[in-house]
Order: structure tokens, then sequence, then C-alpha cells
């Protein structure tokens, strides 16, 4: 098979010519092809088969140790123009790019079969969804698209008909740290990666396309393109509400996404559906609200921490079908990692077991399976016109601060509140863990432009005819003077959710503080969980003075984007601020006015 599309027979052909591969396979995204491919890669030790009694069909890749999470300090956004990439990106210029990537591609895939991986971001027949073609030679790579794309013939279709596509360009090189670039050029609507095999970094539908590239379209197309799950909400009246949450990597998006209703809640009919877990693409529709789909077609989620207690859907979804990539292994060969019940006897790297070597999986082990297995999974999810979101939520991990929940006034203040959101560092990137940095809309590694451009793009969807969702900000990681949590998080933040909802429809009054609203005494329900009040204070306390504090830090965020920021953010930060001063100073006022 080749391309009816000359512009992408052409490419393919260029590649060719410059990687040198054996064979060409371009893949059509059957079953034979999965199972073809699995075969061969369990035959060269790729894969290694888990045990198919207890896992069918599921298979363990053990990834090089020094290629087990994204690669920031190596991730280039290409702009013509370095101004245009911001502070919030590494920057090369785009001949200097290709020229350096292009010198590493020479003869790289010579004796390997390259892969022509059409694909498409989003329900094959939504107008929201945007396809690419990615080349690679990794078979890993090939597989794990199926399950996280719609990946084959009808991809190719589609871009046949279109015409265009993204073109991202993969080889594994010698898995180097020394030789590995992730190079994107919005411009050419081009990505080059090379050196590296692991998620972000090697399935270029993810991250590279869906996050860094898109962004970039979205802000020239009028539509958003963001780092945040979809949850479909169903209260006891059979009503849905829809929900597009900004959390860091390894901040629980998939957890929240999955969610299984408390007790109480359950009893009295609430229900949660499944639409996404990492990527979400919105754009107003004709009734002015912003329609969301998930662009993926399946989850790359972190294993460790994964149990039936935290989230029991993720569990059930890769029962069968899923591949592991650095899990543990238990003695009869089952998936292992730290929170599941049982022992592990190999390690992630295939030691037998050592706990003096750290944990037995990687802190950034992963699960890859089709979203249609998740138990949850929406009926609304393949929809072409996408989901109406009631509700944006921000959040991070944040120990102290930033309270459980609070409401942005309206959009301008919840833009800041997104631009403002910080959190402790994880495992999903290389670098120290557990360091607060900012992480503006949790887009900061995945950004394709200058920050400041990107608020006032945010800034733009505030119109006339816009019916926009309300803007939120949370914090599941507040921790107690002993550094325990203070809130339980997992299925009880659905209390939170329908807080949230409960404003969404007008039902509630909140309470306006400085920094948002709140929610007011009782507002938020509490029954059936074993959470002292006084607990519950700390999580709703707004601390005036260490407020005027962040305030200020934001200010100095703000101002490192220079002329680009949006002259509306500075104002609303200072409004806040001044709401801040005036808290103190009412007391004062009063005195003087005795
Ligand atoms: O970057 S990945 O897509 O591999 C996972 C993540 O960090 O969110
Ligand atoms: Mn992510």
């Amino acid at each position: 098979m080749a391309s009816t599309l000359e512009a992408l027979d052409h490419w393919v052909t260029e590649v060719a010519a410059m990687t040198r591969p054996a064979r060409i396979h371009w893949c059509d995204g059957t079953d034979g092809e999965y199972r073809a491919l699995v075969q061969q890669m369990l035959e060269s030790g790729t894969l290694i088969e888990l045990n198919q009694q207890t896992h069918p069909g599921c298979y363990l890749h053990r990834s090089h140790p020094s290629d087990v999470a994204r690669v920031e300090h190596l991730t280039f956004v290409c702009h013509p123009d370095e101004q245009d990439a911001g502070p919030n990106n590494h920057w090369m210029d785009p001949a200097a790019a290709h020229a350096k990537i292009d010198a590493l591609y020479d003869g790289c895939m010579e004796g390997r079969t390259m892969y022509v991986v059409p694909y498409c971001m989003g329900p094959i027949d939504s107008p929201l969804a945007r396809c690419g073609v990615e080349i690679t030679d990794s078979p890993y790579v090939v597989v794990n698209m199926r399950i996280m794309t719609r990946m084959g013939a009808a991809a190719q279709a589609r871009i046949e008909r279109e015409g265009h596509f993204v073109k991202g360009l993969h080889s594994v090189g010698e898995l180097d740290p020394e030789r590995r670039f992730i190079m994107h050029f919005p411009a050419e609507l081009t990505i080059k990666s090379y050196g590296s095999g692991y998620g972000g970094n090697a399935l270029l539908g993810k991250k590279c396309h869906a996050l860094r590239i898109a962004s970039h379209q979205a802000r020239n197309e009028g539509w958003l393109a963001e780092h945040m799950l979809i949850v479909g909400i169903e209260n006891p009246r059979g009503e849905t509400h829809y929900i597009a949450a900004a959390f860091p990597s390894a901040c629980g998006k998939t957890n929240l996404a999955m969610l299984i209703p408390p007790e109480g809640y359950r009893r009295d009919g609430w229900k949660v559906w499944t639409v996404g877990d990492d990527i979400c693409w919105m754009r107003p529709g004709a009734d002015g609200r912003l329609y969301a789909i998930n662009p993926e077609a399946g989850f790359f989620g972190v294993a460790p921490g994964t149990s039936d207690e935290t989230n029991p859907n993720a569990l059930q979804s890769v029962a069968r079908d899923a591949i592991f990539t650095n899990v543990a292994l238990t003695a009869d060969s089952q998936p292992w990692w730290e929170g599941l019940p049982g022992t592990p006897a190999i390690d992630w790297q295939g030691r037998p077991f050592d706990p003096a070597h750290g944990p037995a999986a990687h802190p950034n082990s992963r699960f890859t399976v089709a979203a249609n297995r998740c138990p949850t999974w929406s009926a609304q999810a393949e929809a072409p016109q996408g989901v109406p979101i009631s509700a944006i939520v921000f959040g991070g991990r944040r120990p102290s601060l930033l309270p459980l929940v609070m409401e942005a006034r309206d959009w301008t203040h919840g833009v800041l509140m997104g631009a403002a959101m910080g959190s402790e560092t994880t495992a999903a990137a290389t670098g120290a863990v557990g360091v607060l940095r900012r992480d503006s809309m949790a887009m900061k590694p995945f950004c394709g432009y200058h920050y400041g451009d990107y608020f006032r793009h945010w800034l733009s969807f505030d119109q006339p005819d816009a019916v926009l969702p309300k803007i939120f900000h949370v914090n599941w990681f507040r921790k107690d003077k002993d550094g325990t949590f203070l809130w339980p998080g997992y299925g009880d933040n659905l209390r939170v959710l329908e807080w949230m909802i409960q404003r969404v429809e007008g039902r509630i009054e909140g309470v306006q503080t400085p920094i948002g609203i709140l929610p007011a005494a009782g507002e938020l329900r509490v029954d059936g969980l074993n959470l002292d009040g006084r607990k519950l204070d700390v999580l709703l306390d707004v601390d005036h003075v260490a407020w005027r504090s962040e305030l200020a830090a934001i200010g100095d965020y703000l101002a490192s984007f220079g002329s680009r920021l949006p002259e509306a953010l500075r104002i609303e930060q200072q409004r806040v601020a001044r709401a801040l001063d005036n808290v103190i100073e009412e007391p004062r006022r009063e005195a003087m006015a005795r």
C-alpha cells in the first residue's frame, strides 16, 4: 500500500531516502496487523508475555533504564522567531534544528522496518478531530499508537480526503540520552523525535501533536487544546454535566476521570462517565457553549498507586489486552506495582526484586489500554460534536495555602487562576521530584507557543454571545502540619464536583472571599465522611497574609512574560491583590470611623 495523496507519498519517500530502512510497512490498523506485531516483539524480546490466564492479551515492555519519562530539557519548539516560543519553551532555530536532527536520522533505520502510521486524533467523523502520520522504526510505538489513536486505513482515507496532516518522524536511534531530541516545528506542522522510545517522547500523536502542535493550531483557528481530563457527572435526576479538568502529569487525572461515587451518592443514583483522562480539545458551538472531544482512543496511565481502593475502573480496564511498561512481575508473571496486594518477584528492570534497588515498579511505569475497556466509558465519548462543558477545573499538588475548592468570579479571574497554577513536580518528567513550580493550565511542558500569547488566547473566548463554563480551582493535596493529607480524595472528590455543579445550576450561594467563591458552611456534603470539622476548616481557610505573598509571587511570575502578558491579566492580579489588602485594612477603617 502507498497513498493516493502525493504529499504523503512524497514525504515517505523522502524520509526513506534519509533513514534507509530495509523495508516499509504501511499500517492498516487491523487486528491481524496488531497480532503479527505482538508476535514479532515476543520473539525479539521487546515484549514479554504476562500470565495469560489472569491477564489475557497483556504484555510487558521494559524500556531502556535511562528512557523512562519525558525529557523536557531535550524538547524544543522551533518557531522561526525565538520570541514566539516564549520563556516557557526551549527554542532552536528551525533550520539549525532540522540540520541537527537530520544528521542523526541519516541511515538510522538501516536493516530495520520503517512503519508508516496514519492516525486520527478524535472520533474519525468529528469535525473537531485532526489527523497525522507518524513514521517510526519502533513496533512498540506502532502497537501503542493503535491503542491510543484511531490508527490505520480509516485515518489514511480521511487524510487523503482532507489533503493535509501533521508529519511526525520518530526513530529510537541508539536510545542514547546524549543523542536524544524531541523537536516541534509548529509552522510546518512537523514533529521530529530521536533517541527515545518512551510514551510522551515517542507516541507522537499524544503530547507532541495533540498538545504542542495542536495548541498552536488551536490559537490560529479559535479553539483550545488542553491538558485536561473530561468527565461526565450524572445526577439522580439523570442530567449530566461535563467537566474538563487540568492537572499536571501524575496528579490523578485518570483517577478523577474514572471516579467511583461514595456510597451515599451511589445509593442516591449519582453516576460518573469517563470521556477522557489526559487531553481535551474544545471549541465554541453554535449555542455559545464550549464543546469538547477527547482526541485519544486509549489511556496511557500511571500504574503505581492504581488499586481497587483508588481506581477500580482502571484496574478492570487493564485486566485484558493491555500493554504494561516498566512494571514489576509477581512469581507467576502477573503485572505488579506499588499499591497492589501481593509481592513482586522481578523488578521493572528484570532483576530479582530487592528493596535496596528502590521500588519494584518504576514510579512512572504505565499501562496502555483502549479507552472503551473502561467500565464507565461514556456513550458520548465518540460523539462527533463533542460534549458541552459546564465547568473547567484547575488543580495541582499544593501542600499548603490553596483551599480545597474555590470558584473564579468570572472568566478573566478564572484565566488568572489557571495561569497562577502551581504544583510539586512528579516522576512523569526527568528531574527533581517534589519541587513547587508554576505550571499554568498544567501546560508548562506542552504549550507550543509563548505563554503570554496563550493567556491572551484564553481571554479571547470571553465574547458577548459566549456561554462560558464556570472556572474552579481545586487542591486535593493539602497537607496537615504532620504531613498527612487533609482530604481523602479519590471517590470523595465527587463531593467537591457536586458543589461545583450546584454553583453552575445556581442552587447555592457560596461565600465571596478576595481569592474567589468558597463553599459556605453546610454547602459541601460531608455526610458519611469521617472528616473532623477542624480539618474542613483548614481545607477551606483563607490565610490573607499568606495569600498576599502568593499574589505578589503570581505578579512576579506574570511579569516574567514581559510585554506579551495581556494587560487584562495584570489588572486582574492587581484587583485580587487589592481585595486582599482591603481585608486587612477593614478593621483599621472601622477603628478610624469610631
Ligand atoms: O508524557 S506522557 O504522555 O508520556 C505521560 C504524561 O507525562 O502525562
Ligand atoms: Mn498528561
